[in-house]
């Protein structure tokens, strides 16, 4: 071809170019080691040697104009490009509106409403492994090896010696161990027990209070269990310690709440007795103490244990502590916020 068409044929082939891939075979087409112009300026060895240097500065110069001109057509081609990614993979921020709101659970929201209050009472929050040691869960409690809790039936083991939590107790074991009083914290969290049927399931939800210092008295936990009893059920709840056992504390005690469904009355909710048993409680057993590194003549101390999905349960009516753990959102999404 002569360099006349080769020009016309370049410009017509690069004006109808329409993506990057055509424009880069055109450039090899054209520029390229075997292409069109480099033939051409092959074959000035066939020209007469005064015709060389002007034929050598022409094909040099339409080289220039074709490098500028596939310059400027990939810069066209790029942007045309960009403008159809935009538009293909454009997102509609505006669609969020359309998905439903999270809910949270029930037993969050006691365990929010329990740890607020008692936040501002000037406990401190503490959490914690739920793999034990036997240890921590049961000998640094008091509980004795032959206790039944310790069953296998009771019990989810790991090894011999290292356990799924059965109470967050451990937690305040630990902490008694490394600091001297006054403590003064709460331990929420998960525990587990090889239960289940509609009160009781293998994993549940416990919030744990101890206090210890100089000259605490039961008559601080019945003030503490009564503060937090109005702010869950209503201010007019009354509240009621009937003896009863626990190896960690001394004496033990079991908390009833007057009913937040009848006031007290009876009614299908207190099974007739105006009562509903909420917790349990006491003053830290001396022998706790002393295992974990506290004088039990100078320190004493009061300890409670709350079921929260016993909480949930009782406050927003729940029938079944299974419905707390199988994630169906027609239950979950009646909980609000
Ligand atoms: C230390 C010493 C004592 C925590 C306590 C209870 C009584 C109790 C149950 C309530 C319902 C467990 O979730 S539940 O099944 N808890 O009855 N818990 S006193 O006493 C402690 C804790 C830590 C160092």
């Amino acid at each position: 071809m002569k360099m006349n068409e080769i020009r016309a044929a370049f410009e017509t082939e690069i004006t109808n170019c329409q993506d990057l891939q055509s424009l880069q075979e055109l450039k090899v087409k054209y520029l390229g080691k075997s292409g069109e112009l480099t033939v051409l300026l092959k074959s000035i060895k066939d020209l007469p040697a005064e015709e060389r240097p002007s034929f050598g500065a022409e094909v040099n110069a339409l080289r220039g104009v074709m490098e500028a001109r596939f310059a400027e057509k990939t810069d066209t081609l790029k942007a045309l490009d960009m403008q159809r990614r935009l538009q293909e993979e454009k997102v509609d921020i505006s669609l969020t509106s359309c998905k439903p709101l999270g809910a949270s659970h029930p037993v969050t929201l006691i365990e929010n409403e329990i740890c607020d209050l008692l936040i501002a009472m000037g406990f401190e929050v503490l959490t914690g492994p739920e793999i034990e040691t036997d240890y921590y869960n049961f000998k640094a409690l008091n509980i004795p090896d032959d206790h039944p809790a310790r069953d296998m039936q009771d019990t989810f083991y790991i090894t011999d010696s290292i356990l799924l939590r059965t109470q967050t107790s451990a937690m305040q074991a630990r902490l008694m161990e490394k600091r001297q009083p006054p403590i003064k914290v709460i331990c929420p969290g998960k525990v587990f027990r090889s239960d289940s049927d509609a009160s009781h399931s293998p994993v549940f939800h416990q919030i744990e209070g101890l206090v210890v210092d100089k000259n605490i008295t039961l008559c601080d936990l019945k003030g503490t269990l009564e503060y937090i009893a109005s702010h869950l059920f209503g201010e007019n709840t009354k509240v009621r310690f009937r003896p009863s056992f626990f190896p960690f504390t001394e004496p033990s005690v079991e908390v009833d709440v007057t009913c937040s469904n009848c006031g007290g009355k009876g009614c299908s909710l207190c099974k007739g007795t105006g009562w509903i048993e909420l917790l349990g409680a006491g003053m830290v057993n001396p022998f706790v103490l002393e295992k974990c590194g506290i004088d039990s003549k100078k320190y004493n101390g009061f300890a409670f244990g709350i079921g929260m999905d016993r909480v949930a349960m009782i406050k927003y009516g729940i029938p079944d502590i299974r419905l707390l753990f199988e994630n169906d959102q027609r239950f979950l999404k009646q909980f609000g916020k």
